[in-house]
C-alpha cells in the first residue's frame, strides 16, 4: 500500500532535503560550499540521481515528482548562492575593519619650507618695503645694451670679458647683475623711483665663496635732492634689520663704472663686534656689497635729467649675507639640495 499523501519519492526528496539542511549549516568557506553544491546538483549528484528514479514513479505522480525535484534543485541553488553572498559580505567587512582603522594616528607628513635663499630674499624685500621700496623684476637673459652699455661699462671693460660673462650670442648675455632691471625701470618710470631688484645673476666664477649663479639684491633711488647720506641711512636700516643686531656700517671709497662717487659697504663684524677675529681677518669689518651715487652717464642713457635728479644705488650678494647670518661655510650648500642642510633653516 502506498501512502497517497506521502509517496516514497516524496519521502526520498524530503530525506535529501533534510540531509542537505543538516550538513550545510556547518560549511564555513566558499570552497566547501561549492563542493557541497556539486555533491547535490552535479552529475552524478543526489538530485540528478533522484531524477533517474523517474521511471519507477507511477505515471500519474510523475508531474508532481518532477516539480518537487525541481523545487529541491532550486532551493539548493538559491540557498548556496545566498550563503556565498553572505560569506562575501563577511570578507568585505573583515577587509574594511583590517585596512581602515580610523582611530589610528595619521602618518606624519614631512612638512617642507621655503629655501633659505627664498626666505632671505623675501625678508630683504620686506625690510626695504618698510622704507618705501618696491620690488622690480626682469629677464635673466639680457641684451648687451641693458646689462653693459646703459651702465656705462665700455666694450673693452674687463667685466665684459669672456672670463666673467656667460655670453648667449653676440648680443645677449646671462645678466651679470640685476642692474638691467633698474635700467628698465628708469626707462619706463618717472622719478621719484625707489626699487629693489632681487634675483639670480650669472658669472664665470666657482670656488668656496663664489658660485656661477648667485642671488643679487640691488637697490635704486632716484629723486630730487638725494644725497650720499640717504644712501647710508637706507643701508644702515637694512643691515640692522637683516642681522637683527645694532651694527654699524661704513662706506669705503671704491670705483664702479655706473656710480660716482662709489663705495664698498662694510658692516661691523657681527662675530667679534669689531675687535677683530678670524672671520673679519682682524679688521673688525665685513664687506657686504658696493654702492654709490648714480653716474650722470647712466642717467643720460635712460633719459633722466641729471641736472634735476640725483640717485643712489647699491648691490649686495644675498648668499654672502646669509652665510654671515647663519654661519654657512660653503656657498655650494645653497644649491646642492641636501635636505640635511636645508632642514636647518
Ligand atoms: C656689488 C656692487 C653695485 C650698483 C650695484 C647700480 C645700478 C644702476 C645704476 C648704478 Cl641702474 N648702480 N648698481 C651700484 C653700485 C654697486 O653692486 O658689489 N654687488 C654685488
Amino acid at each position: 500500500m502506498t501512502d497517497q499523501a506521502n509517496p516514497p519519492w516524496a519521502q526520498q526528496i524530503a530525506g535529501i532535503r533534510a540531509g542537505y539542511e543538516d550538513r550545510v549549516a556547518a560549511l564555513a568557506d566558499e570552497h566547501a560550499l561549492r563542493a557541497f553544491k556539486a555533491e547535490y546538483l552535479g552529475k552524478p549528484g543526489h538530485v540528478s540521481d533522484l531524477l533517474k528514479e523517474m521511471t519507477k514513479v507511477p505515471p500519474a505522480e510523475r508531474r508532481a515528482f518532477g516539480s518537487a525535484a525541481n523545487e529541491l534543485k532550486q532551493l539548493i541553488e538559491d540557498d548556496i548562492a545566498k550563503r556565498l553572498a553572505a560569506l562575501d559580505d563577511l570578507r568585505a567587512a573583515a577587509d574594511l575593519a583590517r585596512t581602515v582603522d580610523v582611530t589610528l594616528p595619521a602618518r606624519p607628513v614631512g612638512e617642507g619650507h621655503l629655501h633659505l635663499m627664498t626666505q632671505c630674499r623675501l625678508e630683504a624685500a620686506q625690510i626695504f618695503a618698510e622704507i618705501g621700496f618696491t620690488v622690480a623684476d626682469g629677464p635673466q637673459i639680457e641684451t648687451e645694451w641693458h646689462n653693459f652699455e646703459a651702465l656705462a661699462i665700455p666694450k673693452d671693460h674687463p667685466a665684459r670679458d669672456m672670463q666673467d660673462t656667460f655670453w648667449i650670442s653676440e648680443d645677449f648675455v646671462l645678466r651679470t647683475h640685476t642692474s638691467p632691471v633698474q635700467v628698465r625701470t628708469m626707462l619706463t618710470q618717472k622719478p621719484p623711483i625707489r626699487i629693489i631688484a632681487p634675483g639670480l645673476v650669472y658669472r664665470r666664477d666657482d670656488d668656496l665663496t663664489h658660485s656661477p649663479m648667485f642671488t643679487q639684491i640691488e637697490g635704486l633711488a632716484v629723486a630730487e635732492g638725494l644725497s650720499f647720506s640717504d644712501l647710508k641711512g637706507v643701508l644702515l636700516h637694512f643691515v640692522k634689520r637683516f642681522f637683527m643686531q645694532d651694527l654699524a656700517i661704513r662706506l669705503r671709497p671704491s670705483y664702479f663704472q655706473f656710480t660716482e662717487p662709489s663705495a664698498e659697504i662694510d658692516m661691523q663684524c657681527r662675530f667679534c663686534m669689531g675687535s677683530g677675529c678670524r672671520v673679519c681677518k682682524g679688521t673688525g669689518w665685513l664687506e657686504i656689497g658696493g654702492s654709490g651715487m648714480v653716474d650722470p652717464e647712466v642717467f643720460r642713457h635712460v633719459g633722466i635729467d641729471s641736472e634735476k635728479y640725483t640717485g643712489f644705488a647699491f648691490g649686495m650678494g644675498l648668499e654672502r649675507m646669509a652665510m654671515l647670518r647663519h654661519d654657512v661655510k660653503d656657498i655650494k650648500f645653497y644649491y646642492e639640495g641636501d635636505v640635511r642642510f636645508l632642514e636647518q633653516f
